[in-house]
């Protein structure tokens, strides 16, 4: 007798929010025979959209108790060749919404795949009902409290090649981070999150960066962002203020939501670190630098809120081998990750010490804060080991100009008719919030 060899399906999914449409997939792939699904990692999704809610390790429970799922493979990338080339399926089943878009190229790539061994795609109408939006947002909400949200970080560093920070200052730009996507280069771009900054706090608050504006009305400030916003934020917390406050700025910090804190290594009446002159600031000593990590470490409830060390050696006109040693022992000490800060126009200093540091045995992922050596690419600092990038002031320095110049058009021309082309309409400013 002629056994009839069991068909195989693989079906690509994600399944953060489970909703009718990927049951349905799920449903239909069964009448063609034994259903494999490939899910997608977090660095897979993290690659081209926002993280899930929740992780691979959950994504996979929930998965293994689905009716009609026989297998789950680890579908790590959004290319599926490996997989498909190792399970040669029979078909492959997928929404019909990558016909268009950034998923286009990859439907193409399967279709070619498939076609070498005989296997066929099938198509179902993607599910995009209002409904489910809804509920995906009120079910968003119910997982976003402020310990998910804390975590956030450390799951994106752990799943994409670099995660991007810009400067935040009010809810406003909060919201403009938090929502502006776009498709670019065959590409989905966003940025990860929010980095506080003393500078762009400080300036917008008419004050100096120089700890005029205390941390204390910094982190009240920040509420009304981590109000209207999800995405991770890092904060810059100078060098962190007195031993004896700083459990409390980080308690306050956890208890908002706030995912990381950046602690600098100099001491005195705080100057910003891209002034040339710096006769202000002294260095910390190491010993008190890493008695503030431990504090830091010891009095934060989760180890997912991270502690970032800055050291400033470059800055204060320090060499590499201070730099390194440093590095060694704040990390010793229990840092998380390290900010290494320079004012130099290029990557030089920065470059050579990730060489020297990523040899370390106590190397922890780096951050960078490319304000001065603007001309170094994400590219390049993913192949020198950052893993972190941050745009430190870049919106406040776009908003100040913009607004002067309308000030000056109105001026000039004694009414804001020859301006208002050039300016966001009063219904769309409107519309960016809504009102329920
Ligand atoms: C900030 O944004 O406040 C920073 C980065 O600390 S820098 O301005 O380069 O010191
Ligand atoms: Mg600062």
């Amino acid at each position: 007798m002629i056994m009839k060899k069991v068909k195989t399906i693989y079906v690509p999914m994600g399944a953060d929010i489970l909703h009718s449409g990927h049951l349905n997939i799920i449903k239909t792939a069964k009448k063609y025979g034994k259903v494999i699904v490939g899910l997608f990692t977090d660095a897979a999704i993290g690659e081209y959209k926002r993280l899930p809610l929740i992780n691979y390790k959950q994504r996979l429970e929930i998965m293994k108790n689905i009716k009609g799922v026989d297998h789950i493979v680890k579908q790590d990338t959004w290319d599926y060749s490996k997989n498909l080339k190792k399970i040669k399926p029979d078909f492959l089943i997928h929404g019909d919404d990558w016909k268009v878009g950034i998923q286009k190229q990859t439907r193409s790539n399967v279709l070619k795949l498939l076609g070498q061994w005989g296997g066929k795609l099938i198509e179902v109408p993607y599910t995009n009902e209002n409904k489910i939006k809804i509920s995906k947002n009120s079910i968003s909400e119910i997982f976003f409290n402020p310990n998910t949200r804390v975590s956030r970080l450390k799951r994106l560093i752990n799943s994409k090649k670099i995660v991007r920070f810009i400067e935040g200052h009010n809810p406003i730009t909060g919201l403009l981070i938090e929502n502006l996507t776009i498709d670019f280069k065959k590409e989905h771009r966003e940025f990860d999150g929010i980095w506080s900054s003393s500078l762009t706090d400080s300036v917008s608050n008419g004050k100096p960066d120089n700890q005029s504006l205390e941390l204390s009305t910094r982190i009240s400030n920040l509420n009304s962002t981590m109000e209207v916003t999800t995405k991770p934020v890092l904060f810059d917390a100078d060098n962190g203020g007195r031993i004896e406050h700083l459990p409390y700025t980080i308690r306050n910090l956890e208890r908002l939501g706030v995912s990381a804190i950046a602690i600098e290594d100099k001491i005195g009446l705080k100057s910003n670190s891209l002034f040339k002159v710096q006769n202000k600031n002294n260095h910390d000593t190491i010993e008190n630098f890493c008695l503030k990590i431990k504090t830091a470490c010891e009095t934060r409830r989760s180890e997912d809120f991270l502690i970032v060390a800055r050291i400033e050696s470059f800055i204060l006109g320090k060499n590499l081998n201070d730099a390194l040693d440093r590095a060694e022992k704040y990390s010793k000490a229990g840092a998380d990750l390290i900010l290494i800060h320079s004012k130099l126009e290029t990557p030089k200093e920065v470059f050579k010490f990730a060489k020297q540091f990523k040899k370390s045995k106590y190397y922890k992922p780096m951050v960078a804060v490319p304000s001065t050596y603007s001309k170094v690419t994400e590219r390049q600092l993913i192949k020198n080991g950052f893993k972190i990038v941050i745009y430190a002031n870049h919106l406040l320095r776009a908003a100040y100009p913009a607004m002067e110049k309308v000030a000056i058009n109105i001026l000039k021309n004694k009414r804001s008719f020859d301006i208002e082309k050039n300016i966001i309409s009063i219904k769309k400013i409107l519309n960016m919030i809504p009102s329920n």
